[in-house]
């Protein structure tokens, strides 16, 4: 496995390994995300603990912010918490709350900040210069780290696999890099079979009797459609049972729910609920994608945006409000709304070409106007929390950002602001 990784790798999973040596207690937290790729990462996780002797609890949150974190931590010490597929970016918050009472190990592939703890060991591929969008899923992450401790778990090579799918890792034709690793240990142990179909890659596995792509589907739907309604419980039991049918019915069910609502979400768009700025095009959906995950309003305008709907040459941002209770922390006073930002394709290029700023420019700035933090942000795709109530707020705030950036244009030939990632 040398050849595939980095000297950091090394030395993270020796700390890991200490931190679970030395541990007395009988129980680790699993936190983990709510899509494929969280939920493989998750299955790993659990049944890595289980090799180890020791009880897992999982939970798992569609994102981090510092009220669920607090609620994780709540009366516990000297336990080990896990969070992976998300916390990349987070460590320094998480570790501030935490305060030294537990061992933390972030298992990664989002762009991360490493930090000096005593406590937090940040486990993130993008620290030791490998992308994560590219050549990494946290499963493959979680897969290598597990196997590297215990032999044992070398079995769910497959479901490191899915996970890598599940993030679209073979858009190139094929997983590359570390997800590679995890697709060559899964052939070599007979669990999974690479078959070609036109341009791509696809990979058959046993266990399921099924290909990935199609499992990595089902478990997205049953995390992040079903969310609400704990439907990733189900997805976890599935990657290590396997699917029964009533998980399958289940799993499309969920899928055309999706459908339904986003249809229904359009009809509310073109009877009024879409508003029109001078820059941008906007709506707020409230609680309708319920018992959808956050993630909703971000897939339905990805899907949507290009549709005679919109205005091709305005920014769309769409808003819902984020669920006051998380299914396995109850109640949490969030009053927090999310915003999802994209851009029709003519629209695009004109970002591309530098004739129009970038989402990666405008949601960070008007988040931070209105006193909110933005997550990952693209120049054509982004998303941010804010408070419930200041959508109107954010909304002026990205308009006077656009109306300044092509003031100073008229002024003088300037080249859109550029950012740090
Ligand atoms: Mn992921």
């Amino acid at each position: 496995m040398d050849q595939f990784l980095n000297n950091e790798f090394f030395d993270w999973i020796k700390k890991v390994a200490e931190t679970i040596e030395n541990y007395e207690g009988d129980k680790i937290t699993v936190v983990h995300h709510n899509d494929a790729d969280g939920l493989t990462s998750g299955a790993i996780l659990s049944n890595f603990c289980e090799c180890i002797d020791k009880k897992s609890d999982l939970v798992c949150i569609e994102k981090v912010h510092p009220a669920i974190v607090e609620k994780i931590h709540e009366g516990k010490e000297g336990e080990i918490i896990f969070y992976t597929d998300l916390a990349g970016l987070a460590a320094e918050m998480i570790d501030k709350i935490d305060a030294g009472r537990n061992s933390v190990v972030i298992i990664d592939h989002h762009p991360a900040k490493a930090i000096e703890s005593e406590n937090v060991i940040v486990f993130d591929s993008e620290i030791a210069g490998i992308s994560g969008d590219l050549f990494t899923s946290a499963s493959t992450l979680n897969y290598i780290i597990s196997t590297t401790i215990s032999k044992e778990m070398r079995k769910f090579a497959y479901l490191a696999v899915i996970g890598a799918v599940g993030d679209y890792h073979d858009r190139s034709g094929g997983v590359l890099g570390l997800d590679r690793y995890a697709v060559e240990e899964a052939v070599h142990l007979g669990q999974l079979k690479i078959k070609i179909e036109d341009v791509k890659e696809r990979y058959y596995i046993k266990f399921f009797n099924e290909f990935a792509d199609v499992i990595a589907k089902r478990l997205t739907n049953l995390g992040a459609i079903g969310y609400e309604n704990k439907g990733y419980k189900k997805g976890i039991k599935a990657c290590l049972e396997g699917f029964d049918e009533e998980i399958v019915k289940e799993a499309e069910r969920l899928e055309n729910l999706k459908k339904e609502k986003f249809s229904r979400a359009l009809d509310k768009l073109s009877e009024g609920d879409l508003h029109q700025e001078k820059y941008c095009q906007w709506f707020n959906l409230g609680d309708f994608f319920s018992p959808m995950g956050v993630k909703a309003v971000g897939e339905f305008l990805q899907m949507t945006k290009d549709m005679r709907i919109f205005s091709e040459s305005k920014y769309i941002i769409g808003f819902q409000n984020m669920p006051d209770r998380i299914p396995d922390l109850g109640k949490i006073n969030l009053n927090a709304s999310k915003m999802s930002g994209r851009v029709p394709v003519p629209m695009e290029r004109k970002i591309f070409r530098g004739e129009a700023p970038g989402l990666d420019y405008l949601v960070p700035a008007a988040s931070e106007k209105i006193g909110a933090f933005a997550d990952a942000t693209h120049r054509i795709a982004a998303a941010t929390t804010l408070q419930k109530g200041r959508e109107e707020e954010f909304i002026r705030a990205f308009e006077k950002l656009v109306d300044d950036f092509y003031r100073k244009k008229l002024d003088k030939q300037v080249k859109p602001p550029q950012t740090l990632f």
